[in-house]
This record gives structure tokens, C-alpha cells and sequence, in this order.
């Protein structure tokens, strides 16, 4: 058996693991930041359960940080009376980057996690199954209900040889992003293994796995082995780890071979993380902003890199270079060494432990900039800055531009690579954790004025009469559908507020479109609905009056999204059928229940034409469609 199986087998509480099938897993841990978390927990507060089930949760706040005005602040304090109700621990602004401190202080090989936030599988570099997933469903793991997934593929990542100097771990996931594309990973996990597994720290391997997000993959997992003991014991957590490992006459549906010898830096290319090209390929061009930080390259042997390259330097005049590290712990071992005094000397202004430049909450670029960032995804506008050029790239490649001022291949710029040994023990202060408080009774959740209560959706109607309110093309990613950014990220407690922001950067008529007709449809081609978990990207359109969603393909997370607010999500039998819907056509589906209950033929006439649409629910998913969405159907108890 591979590890992914070993670790489902597990966990597995309802489902066969047959590729395809809907499986339910037990899930271990929970985790949760602050832009999604405040609807999840108004959610889970709405189930009526009196103290999380899991073993372990936690609140994190990393992403609402730049607090200009009363909103973020409100949900923050939301976040911390409600966590210290509900049984979870709550990690306040300024530890870090969940994904970062997870992994640090609270993963554990072989478990299960689910957490609000598309990077979630950044767990896996520490052999746990970890799985971005919506608020809602979180919530519902909270409460104790099994996280339900299609099972994927299991592909064996086999890694051979030695990285070479000065190419790093991104450039693994990045070249894995070249070979498959944003959508290559959909319905895989890929699983890590080799020889050249052993030459990867865990830091390393989480880069990896946070960045297997981008492939479209269900999750991304490494061994957790002699070197994840290391790490583990680093962090004064030795006991927690277990060895795993696929056996050695491991199954496989796929394998892919990479040899680490022949690997270049290499860089993706705005807009899109699968964009890739050689660093050397783009040697030249000129960079004004270079940001090093974020949930995939933030850990300390990555700022120590830093300071040991910046050294005595001085960053060139024309380059701006923000770095923010991933965690407290790490920005308080890099002021204990000295570190942070090369990091600053050297021309950086240093952010807070936040996710920061990645979200668009401050530091976006000058009017078309070029930013090289180390960050793990480049869409369009989502720097805050419409017409910036954002790439993507390792530390070694981001340190080379800001030093030179363009894109320069650090294996030819750099003499020998400075040796990175990380100390025998990390710095460890739980103390900045609040724990969950003894009395759950005598906590009182505060909330402000920003924090709206959760609207009322109704069942599903036999009949919908349904206009086409809007029409995209591929690869249209949640980014695209509920922008972020300082503007519109503090609004996410705020659901009348924010859903006038839905696709503003696609059709700034398309909110209007939606609430003249109440009963909107949406057409997209394929991979709808990629990058985050927001599940924002649904509820706000479903707020907005959309009924179903058509297209070529959709992207796994928004996908249940979709279900969870009671939106039907459907895809064209023949994808050519995508050219014949237009914008403002009228779609009538009759006897929609019906049909979709008993699986019957779904076609739709547009314009006289006849148009086949696909679907595949499973009992459950059925029942939480006709029900309005998942928060209705567990309150109807229709389980
Ligand atoms: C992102 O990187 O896009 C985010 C912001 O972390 C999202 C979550 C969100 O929209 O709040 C994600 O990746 O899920
Ligand atoms: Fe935060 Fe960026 Fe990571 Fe999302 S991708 S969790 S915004 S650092």
C-alpha cells in the first residue's frame, strides 16, 4: 500500500477506496485563519455543538493584519472570545502564518487535517493528510461530521539525485507546475518518494507541498522519516512523530520521475503560477520589488539564507525588498543570532509574521512593476496592483534580483552557497497561544459592528427560470470571482458588503446583472473556480440570487464550495456546447429535483438548441442541494 491509502485506510469512515468514489475521513485537527474563520465559526456557532470534537483546533491570525480601520480588529476579537469558548486554541496577529506554525508546533505525522485555507497541505512535508477545504466544511469537522472528498488518484513523485547549489525546493514544484499545468494535479494526491526525498529537509518538503495546491491537487504528502524526526526533535516535539512510509511493492495509479541533478532556477511568469520558464531564459529584465516570505518560503533556514546572502551587501538603489518571516518563532531566532541585522543592514524592510504582500494587504507594486516574489501564486491583480507583472521564484532567485536589480540566475551570479546549519534546538514560547478557557459559560463572544449575522437561503425551487448573468473563459480562479486585498478582505464578516465586490475585476455590471434577475446562472470553461478556499466565491453569488453554475470543468475546493451554499454546479456533456450560451440567454431547468434525484438526462434548450448537461451527486450531495446548502440540511437534521 502507498502512504496516502495507508493514512485514509485509517481514517476512512464511510466509502470504499476505489478512485472516483466519495470517501468520508475521520478528520484529527483542524485549522482555520482569520479571512475565513469568522464565517466558519458563525457556522459552527450555528450547528449548536458546545465544544469542538477534533482533537485539535486552531484559530489563526495571519491575514486581515493591516487594521485601517475597525473591521479586522472586530473580527480578531470575534475570533478570540469565540475560540476561547468552543474548546479551540487561538493563535493571535503577529505568531505567524498558519501554515507555518502548524507545522512547527502542532502537525502530526500520520493525522488528518483540514483547515479554511487552500494551503493547508503544507502539513504533508510532515507525513500528515492535510486538505484545504470551505469554511462550512470545516465547521462541520469541528462539530464532529467526516470530511468528504472524491477518492483521487495516488501518483508516486519519484525524486533522484541532488538539488545542485543554488536550486532549491521551489524549483521542484515549480518544474512539476511546467510539466502539469494549474489543473494537472485535479483529483491526485501526489506522493513524495525516492532517493532524493532524503536529501530534503522538512522546511524543503513543505514548500513542496504548499505549492502542490497550485497543481489543482486534492493534497501533496512526503515520508515522514528519520528527517522528520529531526525536525520534530528541533522542536522539542520528538514524541510525537511516527515513521511512515509506502511500502516498498507500493501500488500506484501514476508515476512521475524527476531527477533533481538536471534542474535550473526556475520562475513563473505573470499570470499564472504554471507559466514557467529558466531564470536564464529572462536574465535582464528589470525588478522593481522583490518580496521573500509567505506560507511557502517563510521558514527560518529560508531567512537564514537571507541574512547569510545579504551579509555586508546593500540591495540595488532601484529595488524595493519586503521580507516577512513565516512565524514568531522564526522572526525571534533571527533577532537572537543576529541575523535580522544582516536582513535589515542590507537595505530590507522587514514585515510582521503575516501572510502580508501575498494577499495584496499592502506593498503592491508601482504601476505595471515588475515583482519577483517567493510567494505560490502571481494571478492578475491580485498584488493590489492591476497591471503589475508578478513572478514567481526561490529565495536564491528573489536574492540575486534584489541585489542586481534584474532577474539573474543565482548559479552564476553567486559564488559557493553559504551553509545553512540550523540550530540543534529552536526557540520555543507557547506561551503566546491562548488556550481554550476552562468555563465555556462564562465567555461571551464579542461581536462588533463588522461581524453580520448569516443570511437565511431558501430551499431549491422545482422550476427555475434562469438567466445567463455572466460568461468567462478558462482557469477563472476564486481571486477572479471575490477579489482580496486590504479593500475587500476586511468585509469578510460582512456578506451584504462584500458580495458587491463579486467578480468586480471580471464585469463591474455583473452585480447588478445578478440582483435584476434573482435568479442568475453563470457560464465558465475549465478549471473554475481554482487557487483558494474561499467559500466566499460561492456565498456571495449565491447571496447575489445564482442558482447553478455551467462549465467545462470545475476545481475540487470550489466545487464543494458550490454544493455547501446550495448553488448547482453542472458541466456541458460536450464541451463545444460552451460556445453556444451566451451572455443575457435565457435557461429554463423544470423539474430540476426531480431529474436530479432520480439521475435522469439534464438537457436545457437555448435558443432552440438542445444542450446535454452533466452532473454527478452523490445521495448526500443531492440532499444538500435541494436543502438550500449544507448549514440548512444539518439544521433539518436530514441526516
Ligand atoms: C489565498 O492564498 O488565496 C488565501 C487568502 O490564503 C485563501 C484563503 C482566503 O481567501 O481567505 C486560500 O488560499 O484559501
Ligand atoms: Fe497567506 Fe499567501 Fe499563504 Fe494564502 S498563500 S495562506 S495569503 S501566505
Amino acid at each position: 500500500m502507498n502512504l496516502s491509502k495507508k493514512i485514509i485506510k485509517r481514517h476512512l469512515v464511510s466509502g470504499v477506496m476505489e478512485v472516483g468514489q466519495e470517501i468520508g475521513l475521520k478528520i484529527d485537527q483542524t485549522l482555520t485563519q482569520d479571512a475565513t474563520g469568522t464565517m466558519a465559526y458563525l457556522q459552527f456557532e450555528a450547528m449548536g455543538v458546545p465544544n469542538v470534537k477534533t482533537e485539535l483546533s486552531v484559530s489563526y491570525i495571519d491575514h486581515n493584519t493591516l487594521q485601517s480601520g475597525f473591521e479586522n480588529a472586530d473580527d480578531h476579537k470575534f475570533l478570540q472570545t469565540i475560540a476561547a469558548k468552543y474548546g479551540i486554541i487561538f493563535s493571535p496577529a503577529g505568531t505567524g502564518i498558519c501554515h507555518q506554525v502548524h507545522l512547527e508546533r502542532f502537525g502530526i505525522p500520520g493525522k488528518t487535517l483540514i483547515g479554511s485555507d487552500s494551503h493547508t497541505p503544507t502539513g504533508g512535508g510532515i507525513g500528515m493528510l492535510s486538505f484545504g477545504a470551505g469554511g462550512l466544511d470545516v465547521a462541520c469537522a469541528m462539530a464532529g461530521q467526516p470530511f468528504y472528498i472524491t477518492m483521487p488518484k495516488i501518483v508516486k513523485v519519484n525524486l533522484t539525485g541532488k538539488l545542485r547549489p543554488w536550486v532549491s525546493a521551489k524549483d521542484i514544484i515549480l518544474e512539476l507546475l511546467r510539466l502539469l499545468s494549474v489543473k494537472g494535479g485535479r483529483g491526485k494526491i501526489f506522493e513524495f518518494a525516492g532517493e532524493g526525498v532524503k536529501t530534503l529537509s522538512v522546511p524543503e518538503r513543505a514548500t513542496i507541498t504548499n505549492m502542490g495546491t497550485e497543481l489543482g491537487a486534492t493534497t501533496t504528502i512526503f515520508p515522514s522519516d528519520e528527517i522528520t524526526k529531526d525536525f520534530l526533535k528541533k522542536q522539542s516535539r520528538e514524541t510525537v512523530w511516527i515513521e511512515l512510509a509506502a511500502d516498498k511493492d507500493a501500488q500506484y495509479d501514476e508515476e512521475i520521475n524527476i531527477d533533481l541533478n538536471t534542474l535550473d532556477p526556475l520562475i513563473a511568469m505573470p499570470h499564472s503560477p504554471d507559466n514557467v520558464k529558466k531564470v536564464k531564459e529572462l536574465k535582464g529584465t528589470k525588478v522593481d520589488q522583490v518580496g521573500i516570505g509567505s506560507c511557502t518560503n517563510s521558514s527560518l533556514a529560508d531567512m537564514m539564507l537571507c541574512a547569510k546572502v545579504l551579509k555586508g551587501k546593500k540591495i540595488s538603489k532601484d529595488t524595493s525588498l519586503v521580507i516577512s518571516p513565516g512565524s514568531r518563532q522564526v522572526m525571534s531566532m533571527l533577532a537572537a543570532s543576529g541575523d535580522l541585522f544582516d536582513i535589515i543592514d542590507a537595505g530590507a524592510r522587514i514585515l510582521e509574521c503575516a501572510c502580508g504582500p501575498c494577499i495584496g494587504m499592502g506593498q503592491a507594486p508601482k504601476t505595471k512593476a515588475v515583482s519577483l516574489r517567493t510567494f505560490n501564486r502571481n494571478f492578475e491583480g491580485r498584488s493590489g496592483t492591476k497591471d503589475a507583472q508578478v513572478y514567481l521564484c526561490s529565495p536564491e532567485v528573489a536574492l540575486a534580483a534584489a541585489l542586481t536589480g534584474e532577474i539573474t540566475d543565482p548559479c552564476v551570479y553567486f559564488q559557493q552557497k553559504p551553509e545553512i546549519k540550523l540550530p540543534e534546538k529552536f526557540y520555543v514560547n507557547d506561551g503566546h497561544f491562548q488556550m481554550p478557557a476552562k468555563d465555556s459559560l462564562k465567555v461571551e463572544i464579542v461581536r462588533g459592528p463588522n461581524i453580520k449575522p448569516l443570511p437565511i437561503f431558501e430551499k431549491l425551487n422545482d422550476t427555475i427560470k434562469a438567466d445567463v448573468v455572466l460568461k468567462v473563459g478558462d482557469n477563472i480562479s476564486t481571486d477572479h470571482i471575490l477579489p482580496a486585498g486590504a479593500k475587500i478582505l476586511p468585509l469578510r464578516s460582512n456578506l451584504p458588503a462584500i458580495s458587491e465586490y463579486t467578480f468586480a475585476s471580471v464585469d463591474k455590471d455583473f452585480v447588478s446583472r445578478a440582483k435584476l434577475s434573482s435568479n442568475g446562472v453563470i457560464i465558465g470553461a475549465d478549471n473554475y473556480g481554482q487557487g483558494s478556499s474561499r467559500e466566499h466565491a460561492a456565498l456571495a453569488p449565491r447571496y447575489l440570487g445564482i442558482k447553478a453554475v455551467l462549465v467545462k470543468s470545475f476545481a475540487r475546493i470550489h466545487l464543494a464550495n458550490l454544493i455547501n451554499f446550495g448553488i448547482i454546479p453542472l458541466t456541458f456533456a460536450d464541451p463545444l456546447d460552451y460556445d453556444k450560451v451566451k451572455l443575457g440567454d435565457k435557461i429554463e431547468f423544470s423539474d430540476i429535483k426531480n431529474i436530479i434525484k432520480n439521475n435522469k438526462e439534464l438537457i436545457i434548450k437555448i435558443d432552440g438548441k438542445n444542450i446535454k448537461l452533466n452532473y454527478n451527486f452523490t445521495d448526500r450531495q443531492k440532499e444538500i442541494i435541494f436543502a438550500g446548502g449544507l448549514l440548512n440540511w444539518i439544521k433539518e437534521g436530514i441526516k
